[in-house]
Order: structure tokens, then C-alpha cells, then sequence
């Protein structure tokens, strides 16, 4: 297998898209960030430990979204489908979701570059990868003495835009940014292979922590535990999921509707179900003004301000996103220089 890995920023992915390199390398060994390569090892890695002692494993995976790995391991580009889009969807849409969605212009720099199957493809790579290494985590554990007294729970932080809505990238309030994966597995409780469309948000992931594992949940945990649904994927639920992209600004989605509202009070309702490319913006139509009514009851009350970046963290001002979005701008700045 010959493949090549670029480090760097969406911003920087005109430049960086090239050629494949013909240099060999293994993207498994040479692409693990989150932990070392003996540890992974099949030897050490989930080994049998001393009783009283039993491990917690926390497998976090860091590398760039368009990372650049080679499409001839992964995905060919004749392949690639970009993703559906509308030239004028950004008409219908409030000026702050505008704002968001263009952002700096990636998305005209990409195209004017024609480099968007090229991009959609090294996402693709990366998706792909990951998903190699998780399975190089679940078959260790399933090896492993604690196949069946060990909870699994897989989530990424986010989706990611790919040109949609001339967006490339996180921070928005939009299906493909706010939809996540989430996977549960609970030994004798959940059924291998099923699937629940309830909606649900990662505010229950700590409570239902806490339930299966039978401590109590502290009085500020906020959401709700999501035993019932793994227990009977099909269960009544009658929740939305909440997310929130910076301050006072929110959506909330049901299996029928998306609210969006920003924190000048404009907003955009989408229909998911007969529209789930979330082209045409509701939110005007009067008729559905009782549905807004229903949906914005859920939208959060509390508005904190974010946290500051600061030298050892976070402080009061700025979001945890800004402080990664800003280190990667460092990072990439760093690279850039190292070049
Ligand atoms: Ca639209």
C-alpha cells in the first residue's frame, strides 16, 4: 500500500491537495496520535490486569479532517459524489447564517480551484482511517477478559460541511454539522447491529453513564439517561436534541423538524422528513408558527458566556471550539513555517 499524509488547516487544502505520493508508507503506524504503537500492540494493549486494578480506556483520535491520506488506499476519485448542494440556498436564510456559512470563502477558493472531489475524497480517507483504528480498539477488547463487562460509548464531538450550504467545516447550526455519531454498546443490554432515529443530544451521555453503572448522578447534570432507548431502540421518546453554536444560538431538532435560532432572535424551521437537505426555510410560513412555538420551549433559557483562551486554558469569553479552531491555526502556522 503507498500512501501520503499532509498535516494542515481546511484552509490550507488548495494548496496541500497534490499528487499521491509513490513514498511508502503505512498509514496505521505512521497516522497514530492517540496512543503509542506498543500499546496498540496485541500484546500489551487491554492485557489482563490485576483484579481491583481494571482499566479505563479513553481512545481519542486527532488528525486533520482533510487530511490528505492517498485516495489509492482508500477511496478512487472517479468514486467521489459531491455532496447535494443549491447555489442559491443561502437566499432564504437569516445574514448571521449567512455569515457562518461562508465564513472566509473556502468553499469559492475550493471550487475556483477545482479541488472539491479532491477534498470530499481526503474527508473520505479520514473517515475511513479512524474507522480502521477504532476497529483496532473494538477487536483488542473483544480479545480481551473484559469483552463482556466492558461499556462502549463512540461519539465524535461533531459533523462537518463539505460545500454544503457553501460551508466547509464545523460551527454551524445545520443537519450535517449538528448530527454526530453516536454508539452505544451495553453488554445485555443493546442488540448488535440495531438502530434508533430518536433524537437525542451528548447531554445524556453522563447520566446514562452514571445509571448503568449504578452511581448516582450529580444534582448539575443536566439531560436525561438513554437506558430506555437502548434497551428498546423503538421506545416513546419525547425529546428533541439540543446543540448549541456559541452563544445564545441553537437548534433543536425532533425526527420531523430542525428550529434554528440566532442571537438576534432570527431563525430558520426546516421540515426533515420532505426536506432533509434542509433547502427551504419554514420559519416565515405562519402556519407553522404553532410548531416554532412547541419547538423554541426547548431552546436553552441559560446563555453563558464561552471561555477565553488563555495560556494554561480556558477563561470566561470564548468557546472550547475557538480554542481548538485557534490551535489549529497555530499549529498550521507552525508547519507552514517548518516548510
Ligand atoms: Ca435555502
Amino acid at each position: 500500500m503507498q500512501c501520503r499524509q499532509f498535516r494542515g488547516s481546511v484552509t490550507g487544502i488548495v494548496r496541500q491537495l497534490q499528487p499521491p505520493s509513490t513514498e511508502p508508507l503505512n498509514p496505521v503506524e505512521e497516522s497514530v496520535r492517540w496512543g503509542s504503537k506498543s500499546t496498540l500492540g496485541s500484546k500489551s494493549f487491554l492485557r489482563k490486569f490485576p483484579e481491583g486494578n481494571r482499566p479505563e480506556v479513553d481512545a481519542g483520535h486527532q488528525t486533520a479532517r482533510i487530511s490528505g491520506l492517498s485516495s489509492r488506499c482508500w477511496h478512487p476519485i472517479d468514486a467521489i459524489e459531491l455532496p447535494p448542494y443549491r447555489e442559491d440556498d443561502l437566499e432564504d436564510i437569516p445574514s448571521v447564517g449567512q455569515r457562518k456559512a461562508i465564513g472566509a470563502g473556502t468553499h469559492a477558493a475550493i471550487v475556483k480551484a477545482g479541488q472539491w472531489k479532491a477534498a470530499v475524497q481526503s474527508y473520505l480517507a479520514t473517515i475511513s482511517f479512524v474507522d480502521a483504528q477504532i476497529g483496532r480498539v473494538l477487536d483488542a477488547l473483544e480479545k480481551s477478559p473484559y469483552r463482556d463487562n466492558t461499556i462502549v460509548v463512540l461519539f465524535g464531538d461533531h459533523g462537518w460541511q463539505l460545500g454544503e450550504k457553501h460551508h466547509w467545516g464545523k460551527t454551524t447550526l445545520w443537519e450535517e454539522v449538528a448530527r454526530a455519531p453516536l454508539i452505544w454498546i451495553v453488554p445485555g443490554l443493546t442488540k448488535p447491529g440495531s438502530v434508533c432515529a430518536r433524537t437525542v443530544d451528548f447531554m445524556s451521555i453522563y447520566p446514562t453513564l452514571t445509571e448503568l453503572c449504578g452511581v448516582p448522578t450529580p444534582k448539575h447534570v443536566q439531560g436525561v439517561s438513554l437506558k430506555p432507548l437502548l434497551a428498546d431502540p423503538q421506545a416513546p421518546w419525547d425529546r428533541p436534541g439540543v446543540t448549541t453554536s456559541q452563544q445564545g444560538q441553537h437548534s433543536v431538532r425532533t425526527e420531523k423538524w430542525r428550529y434554528i435560532r440566532y442571537q438576534d432572535g432570527t431563525h430558520e424551521l426546516y421540515d426533515e422528513i420532505a426536506d432533509p437537505f434542509e433547502w427551504t426555510n419554514l420559519a416565515a410560513k405562519k402556519e407553522l408558527a404553532g410548531v416554532i412555538q412547541e419547538l423554541a420551549v426547548w431552546l436553552p433559557t441559560e446563555n453563558k458566556a464561552g471561555l477565553q483562551l488563555s495560556a494554561g486554558g480556558l477563561e470566561e469569553g470564548e468557546s472550547p471550539s475557538a480554542k481548538a479552531d485557534g490551535a489549529g491555526r497555530r499549529k498550521g502556522r507552525a508547519e507552514k513555517k517548518s516548510r
